[in-house]
């Protein structure tokens, strides 16, 4: 008994101290291989192995301390092998903190709508060169062990949220088959840890299997997968309130997709800690800055003269020294436009993770959560 328990010690390559609880949401220390990390935490998403028009050192500077990166991409160009050359994608890319990649499937799924998943794996066709590929579960793990991410993610079945019948139960069983093959071929169990991923929609009995399924394997950490896709968001937050109650307490639990301020709060009301999405980013490039009282549209003719910062409670290097005004002439006219708007909206993501952990941790979350939703929603809807 007493190997068994250091045979587990010695499968994980995280620690996670819960520092201070408010009913159901925790503020915890994750300590990764490349860095210590506080939860509630917002990942950015750099597809290409950057976040785009960020530095390494802009991303320091804001406090991100988890970048994501996608397998499918990077396993596309430059390629694992050569990553793997050059030392893993922390080297590749001079990025001293944590990393976490995505096993690639949903990106494939999402993107190419071509992709069709079988018991093997997810066949699809290059990009490159059209030829028909399969990225198995195996082959999956095996890239990511390459890469070298901190956390590295299960392949799952991801189907649409919206998607009803027999092929929900059967993406969420052919997900419990597919862990077992991705823990066999994890070859790097005290340097990389692979999270599992809870499929089965909407249906609370198939999110219970699944949930179960993943917790009898023992994972380092688990993440909540199949949301964000469309589903209204009184189901959304029940999967997530279900899941984060049946999980174990001392791991920690990812939203996968999760990125609108709103739900991170809920979401980690509810219990979970890791969130990552394109949205801060992506909505940045069309022109939207992330505030405290929701969106600002610096499209918007208004803009042309406003000679306020985008946000005056921010203290980020873009509204110490921009104004709107000059930031709606950039916009979608100049690459510097979308940077600046990137960089404050990350700034914003990470100063909402900030306050979300220090807020448990001083005991104040209630107030933290009120005041947010009074700012975000004045007229109490
Ligand atoms: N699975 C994987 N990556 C994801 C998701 C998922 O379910 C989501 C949520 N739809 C975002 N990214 N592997
Ligand atoms: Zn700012």
């Amino acid at each position: 008994e007493n190997n068994r328990f250091e045979y587990i010690l010695l499968e994980m390559a995280l620690s996670f101290e819960i520092i201070a609880r408010f009913n159901r949401a925790r503020a915890a220390r994750l300590t990764l291989p490349h860095f210590t990390c506080q939860t509630p935490l917002f990942m950015p998403v750099g597809t290409q192995g950057t976040i785009k028009g960020l530095t390494n050192s802009q991303l320091e500077e804001i406090d991100c301390q988890i970048i994501l990166g996608n397998t499918y991409h990077l396993a596309l160009r430059p390629g694992a092998e050569l990553i793997d050359e050059l030392g893993g994608l922390h080297k590749f890319m001079n990025w001293k903190r944590a990393l976490l990649t995505d096993s690639g499937g949903f990106q494939m799924v999402s993107l190419l709508h071509l992709a069709d998943i079988t018991e093997d794996g997810v066949t699809f066709q290059s990009p490159v060169d059209g030829k028909p590929m399969l990225l198995t579960p195996e082959e999956s793990i095996r890239i990511q062990n390459k890469i070298g991410a901190d956390i590295i993610m299960a392949l799952d079945d991801v189907v649409k949220t919206t998607t009803v019948g027999p092929r929900i139960e059967e993406a969420m069983y052919r997900t419990l088959r597919w862990i077992d093959r991705c823990i066999a071929a994890h070859k790097r169990p005290n340097e990389q840890n692979l999270f599992g991923i809870v499929q089965g929609g909407i249906d609370p009995i198939l999110r219970d299997i699944c949930v179960k399924g993943l917790v009898d394997r023992n994972l380092p950490g688990y993440a909540i997968g199949g949301l964000a896709g469309g589903e209204d968001k009184d189901s959304f937050w029940r999967v997530v309130a279900q899941c984060t109650a049946i999980l174990p307490e001392d791991k920690p639990r990812y939203v996968m997709g999760v990125g609108y301020p709103l739900d991170i709060v809920v979401c980690s009301a509810l219990g979970a800690d890791l969130y990552d999405c394109v949205y801060p980013t992506r909505t940045a490039r069309f022109g939207t800055a992330l505030i405290p009282e929701g969106v600002l549209k610096l499209k918007h003719k208004a803009m042309a003269n406003d000679e306020r910062p985008i946000d005056t409670t921010c203290a980020c290097m873009v509204c110490k020294n921009y104004t709107r005004a000059y930031i709606h002439y950039l916009v979608m006219k100049n690459a510097m436009g979308s940077q600046l708007l990137s960089y404050h909206n990350l700034s914003y993501m990470m100063r909402l993770s900030r306050d979300l952990h220090a807020s448990i941790v001083q005991g104040r979350f209630p107030e933290f959560v009120q005041g947010f939703l009074r700012t975000q929603f004045p007229n109490g809807d």
